[in-house]
């Protein structure tokens, strides 16, 4: 077969080799603006628009990526020469393969180049909703406090100039405005990361932004603008050159960014949109009055199951979740923290069997053809564990609850951090914002063992407690002293 590049032209060809849009695509109207287009947004939301495109009964649900970052030209302009295509390939736990082309973007605009076009784009008509990934770390509030950061020099800046807006806050109020000024309703802000109260923290952190910078525009935007909260789902590792080699070997096709994910996927979100949405219903997206159990759930046993994984794994060495599932230790540790751990402060959620849901976990993370490295995990810990597995060490203490497995999570975190190298004495990527102030709090934990807890924008005031801190010097010493972390796992259970 002759080797073909993804792209509109090549269509009527690669038809005949792989499942292509049936839709027509320059027809879509773009009504969501979305910002964030990783490999996540792709797998996930993309893909139930593409769903639903192929029902042919509504061509208004396009969707514009945007990137805020430099970082995203590289996705940007591999998109446009796609036509904004991608291939997704579903990786089956019995090895099995299936893989389409999606359609549901059909353009992309980086920030960074052109902010007004951005503006624009979601202050136009069409546009009705406006989706988030932009990661746990993205939403510039301090965990602790629960305050919006006024410090970070970008917002800073656009307060002083909202015509050069640079984050997401500056972006929506900037399009915002111009709506409220021509007499268009406004979008849904659709957040999708992983945070409890998605939508809440969305529309909390933005309503604190607008007020300071346009005290009115901030009292339209509490009154009109709605925030649904929402949970989502769907394990999508990092794109690999496996992924591209898979597609040029079984279908003669060059894509230069696929995305590869597992076959369970999952979104829930409240039904309270301010401009209309997609009926995604019929393409299995759950509409509930209150998404609470639901993410509740998501973030502190898959999530915080994740990390547990990540963080001990890459110490010992293994390189995938996977592989971590494979070595019993690791796998019954993790069930023991989810049973010991997290069902209690869960409690029962109503038409949900949290024992079903936690093996379903099991078996999604021994998916033997996802190979979720433990560097992805682990990346950005320091706005993940705030997040997925604090808030249940502190239920936990206030409710004279286990702590033991959580504990030894965080003093594992701290060698990892200091360290920087795995037990096998290779290197660990270390990719976090907070990556040298990990280290440096990190380093001196043999004689200053709570010094890495002094970041209290991560540990809020666990270092106040007598009966963690206790435990945790336990485990700082057994870590430095063994240099193991299985046979301290093993003890545990
Ligand atoms: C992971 C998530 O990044 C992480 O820590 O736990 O990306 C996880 O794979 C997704 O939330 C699954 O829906």
């Amino acid at each position: 077969m002759e080797i073909i590049q993804l792209n509109n032209d090549n269509i009527p060809k690669l038809i005949a080799r792989i499942p292509c849009p049936t839709y027509n695509r320059q027809e879509l109207k773009p009504g969501i603006v979305h910002v964030g287009v990783g490999g996540f947004h792709r797998s996930h939301q993309a893909y139930y628009i593409h769903q639903l495109l192929e029902k042919h009964d509504t061509m208004n649900w396009g969707i514009c990526g945007v990137g805020l970052r430099e970082a995203d030209r590289k996705i940007g302009a591999i998109l446009k020469r796609q036509d904004y295509m991608y291939t997704l390939i579903v990786q089956h736990p019995n090895g099995t393969i299936s893989s389409e082309v999606i359609g549901a973007i059909n353009d992309f605009l980086l920030a960074v180049d052109s902010p007004d076009l951005v503006i624009d784009k979601m202050a136009h008509s069409d546009t009705k909703i406006v989706s988030l990934t932009i990661t746990e770390g993205g939403y510039n509030y301090n965990p602790t406090t629960g305050n919006f950061n006024f410090d970070n020099p970008d917002i800073q800046q656009e307060l002083e100039q909202p015509d050069k807006p640079k984050t997401i806050y500056g972006f929506l109020t900037a399009a915002l405005k111009k709506r409220r000024a021509n007499g268009i309703a406004p979008f849904t802000v659709l957040s999708c990361d992983n945070i409890q109260h998605n939508g809440d923290m969305a529309r909390k952190m933005l309503l604190t932004f607008a007020q300071k910078q346009d005290p009115e525009l901030a009292e339209w935007i509490e009154k009109e603008v709605r925030f649904p909260n929402t949970m989502v789902d769907r394990i999508t590792p990092v794109t690999t050159p496996a992924a591209m080699t898979h597609l040029q070997h079984t279908y003669d096709l060059i894509d230069e960014w696929p995305v590869v994910c597992e076959p369970f996927i999952q979104w829930v979100v409240e039904d309270k949109f301010a401009n209309g949405r997609p009926p995604l219903e019929r393409v299995g997206v759950q509409f509930v009055a209150d998404v609470s159990p639901y993410e509740k759930m998501k973030i502190r046993l898959l999530n915080a199951g994740h990390s547990v994984l990540g963080i001990l794994g890459a110490i010992h060495g293994h390189l995938t979740i996977n592989a971590c599932m494979e070595d019993t230790v690791f796998a019954g540790f993790m069930r023991q923290f989810m049973d010991k751990e997290v069902s209690p402060v869960l409690g029962t959620i109503e038409g949900i069997d949290i024992e079903k849901y936690k093996d379903s976990l099991e078996e999604r993370f021994a998916n033997p053809n996802i190979k979720d490295s433990v560097s992805r995990i682990c990346s950005e810990s320091s706005a993940k564990l705030p997040k997925f597995l604090i808030p249940t060490l502190q239920e936990n203490l206030a409710n004279n609850g286990s702590i033991e497995f959580a504990t030894l999570i965080l003093a594992a975190w701290c060698y990892y951090s200091d360290k920087g190298i795995n037990e096998q004495n290779e290197p660990l990527e270390i990719i976090d914002a907070m990556k040298d102030d990990l280290h440096i709090a990190a380093k001196n934990a043999q004689d200053d063992k709570l010094g890495f807890l002094d970041q209290t924008e991560i540990f809020g005031n666990l270092k106040g407690n007598v009966r963690f801190v206790k435990t945790y010097v336990t485990f700082i010493q057994l870590i430095y002293k063994e240099g193991n972390i299985r046979k301290l796992m093993h003890e545990l259970i």
